[in-house]
């Protein structure tokens, strides 16, 4: 039915239709309100209009008046409240499973590193009915990733990760927006969201001339020389990253953070903003030495050698071992 009705976007994941529950309630709540607040005016208007004869009289005050406005939209907002952050949970918690994109924003395009190394720019190919997590930064300023019928939408930062994800419930071509003015094209920072069936994005996906993002991130790894510092075989000068990702870190300062792809990025563009307990502080930086691109690369492969066997969850005390493990080494 919405979907007939141009005002509306198309709803093509499984947020949507939950986005627009919640916008109609909030839509006839506010309505009704309105409606309310015109009536009385306008009965009050006509009912205590000035007559001869009559006076109007003064009323002090009443608890039970006061009270019933009071309490019943308090009751409406808790609803609106909680309501609205079971949604907003949802929205801004990724399934541990989706399928990965890294997005580069920059003015005034957006450039997309699929996982499986697919690359393109201003599209963004995917598969219906599968989730899919975008892992996003920008090159320059900041920008904003809003697919209208999917009903999300997300700053993208320059220095940082964001990420958003949505479920694609219908094949067809949807808007991508940039949502935050970001200089002179701003209008023309747009593309297309493609959504494929299972079969024809396993096409897509393996169509493509590059490797999985991992190996180039190998390549990189090597190249810049991390390999150095970073080995697999016997402790080098750095930790081992192989099992780093996902688990908690001990830090010098007596901080416990846990290694997620932001971690992972501060580590190699500001090794000395948190440094890890029982190393020195010898990493170069390699902030301005590297593309946005290489970045993701390199963090799309230290993820790599730490994933676990898909549905294994990380107990506390296996990280805590694979922490000791990789500090115990250490030891010199
Ligand atoms: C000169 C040796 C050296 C080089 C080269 C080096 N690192 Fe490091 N790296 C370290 C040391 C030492 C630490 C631990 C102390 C710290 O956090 O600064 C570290 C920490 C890290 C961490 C955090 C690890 C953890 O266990 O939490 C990551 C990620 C990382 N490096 C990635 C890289 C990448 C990627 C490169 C190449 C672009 C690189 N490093 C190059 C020495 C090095
Ligand atoms: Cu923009």
């Amino acid at each position: 039915m919405l979907n007939d009705f141009p005002l509306w976007p198309q709803q093509a994941s499984t947020l949507a239709h939950r986005v627009d529950a919640l916008y109609i309630f909030l839509l006839i709540i506010t309505g009704m309100m309105a409606l309310l607040v015109c009536t009385l005016v306008i009965y009050f208007a006509a009912r205590f209009r000035k007559r001869a004869g009559v006076r109007a009289e003064q009323i002090e005050g009443s608890n039970a008046l006061e009270i019933t406005w009071s309490v019943i939209p308090f009751c409406i907002f808790m609803v609106i409240f909680a309501w609205g952050a079971v949604v907003y949970f949802s929205q801004r918690t990724p399934p541990a499973d989706a399928t990965e994109v890294y997005v580069v924003a920059k003015q005034w395009m957006w450039k997309v590193e699929h996982a499986e190394g697919q690359r393109e720019i201003n599209e963004l190919h995917v598969p219906v009915g599968r989730d899919v997590k975008l892992i996003m930064t920008s090159q320059d300023v900041i920008h904003s990733f809003y697919i209208p019928a999917f009903r999300v939408k997300q700053d993208v930062l320059p220095g940082r990760y964001t990420v958003e994800w949505f479920r694609a419930t219908k094949p067809g071509t949807y808007h991508l927006f940039c949502a935050e003015y970001c200089g002179t094209q701003h209008s023309g920072m747009v593309g297309n969201i493609v959504v494929l069936e299972p079969a024809q994005y396993e096409a897509w996906i393996n169509a493509g001339p590059n490797g999985p993002l991992s190996d180039s991130g190998e390549k990189v790894f090597a190249e810049l020389g991390c390999s150095t510092c970073h080995r697999s075989d016997v402790q080098g000068r750095g930790p081992n990253l192989q099992g780093v990702f996902g688990n908690p870190v001990e830090l010098e300062d007596g901080r416990t953070v846990t290694a997620d792809e932001n971690y992972l990025r501060e580590s190699i563009l500001d090794p000395g903003a948190k440094r890890v307990k029982g190393f020195k502080p010898i990493m170069p930086t390699f902030q301005g030495l590297l593309t946005e691109e290489q970045v993701n690369e390199l963090v799309a492969y230290i993820k790599s050698i730490s994933s676990k066997p898909a549905g294994v969850k990380t107990t506390a005390s296996a990280a805590s071992q694979t922490q000791a493990q990789r500090n115990g080494s250490q030891v010199q």
